[in-house]
């Protein structure tokens, strides 16, 4: 079953649109099983109340992908849920052909890549090798931190119509012709969002972080069109992650 129909069946069924970025702040490596430990105490405590659990730099420094993480991949399935890797590839095809493998081989259903990269020799490799083991890709279209715009905000020629439009609306496009299971608009710019979705309709979500923490706002995300909402902190650093998920969760029942 492809990625999107089977995040948003989850979605349906769990009553969920929140997407768990699984982040931990800095702990010296001699401290690794505290991390997983850490890691599956919050999974466990905080799954009933989501669609899929996205993954970082946080546990995949530390745990490595094989051994650590694909353990905890496999307690994400186990609670019926889907794994993300936030890589955000960006390299020459050769070398993201590599990183795809080994992130679908550690069990992960989808991985986030950068349209920066172009499609020949940049993307091409990563949709070849997504489409052949029926795993999931998500493009960056305008994040969520406040330089986004220097890079995902700037106006750019459209190489088809010569117009003038902006780099984000370009990639939004780009998602849709290349059939993406997603893109990823910062909950911190509602008012991109509705561009995006402008262009994309139902026909490719929207997963948008910067909840929170980041000063991204619930409602407005979610009325601007986002289909899912990537948090971490105000879940992980909570004082109750399940209280806390479970408040996020009623936001995107309605
Ligand atoms: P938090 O809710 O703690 O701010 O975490 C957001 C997560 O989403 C982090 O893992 C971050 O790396 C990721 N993210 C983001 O915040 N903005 C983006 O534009 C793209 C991301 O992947």
């Amino acid at each position: 079953m492809a990625f999107r129909t089977k995040i948003e069946q989850i979605a349906r069924k769990n009553e969920s649109r929140i997407v768990l970025a699984l982040d931990f702040p800095f702990e010296k490596p001699e401290n690794r099983d505290s991390l997983l430990s850490k890691a599956e105490s919050v999974l466990n405590a905080v799954h009933p109340y989501l669609c899929a659990v996205k993954f970082n730099h946080h546990l995949v420094l530390p745990l490595g992908a094989f051994g650590g993480v694909e353990k905890l991949v496999e307690r994400v399935h186990d609670y019926g849920l889907v794994a993300i890797m936030d890589c955000k590839v960006n390299d020459i095809g050769a070398t993201n052909q590599v990183i795809a493998e080994y992130y679908y081989a550690t069990g992960f259903d989808a991985l986030i890549a950068n349209p920066f990269i172009g499609w020949e020799e940049g993307l091409q490799p990563i949709f070849e090798v997504a489409t052949r083991l029926q795993r999931g890709i998500i493009l960056l279209t305008y994040m969520s931190h406040k330089g986004a715009g220097e890079g995902y905000g700037q106006t750019i020629i459209d190489s088809e119509t010569g117009e003038k439009t902006h780099q984000y609306i370009a990639f939004a496009k780009k998602a849709l012709a290349l059939k993406a299971d997603g893109v990823i608009v910062g909950a911190t710019y509602p008012r991109k969002i509705e561009e995006v979705y402008q262009v994309l309709g139902e026909k490719v979500p929207i997963f948008s972080p910067g909840i929170g923490a980041q000063g991204g706002e619930i409602r407005s995300a979610l009325k601007a069109g986002a289909r899912y909402l990537i948090v971490g902190r105000s879940i992980v650093g909570a004082e109750n992650p399940a209280e806390s998920a479970r408040q996020i969760q009623k936001f995107t029942r309605q």
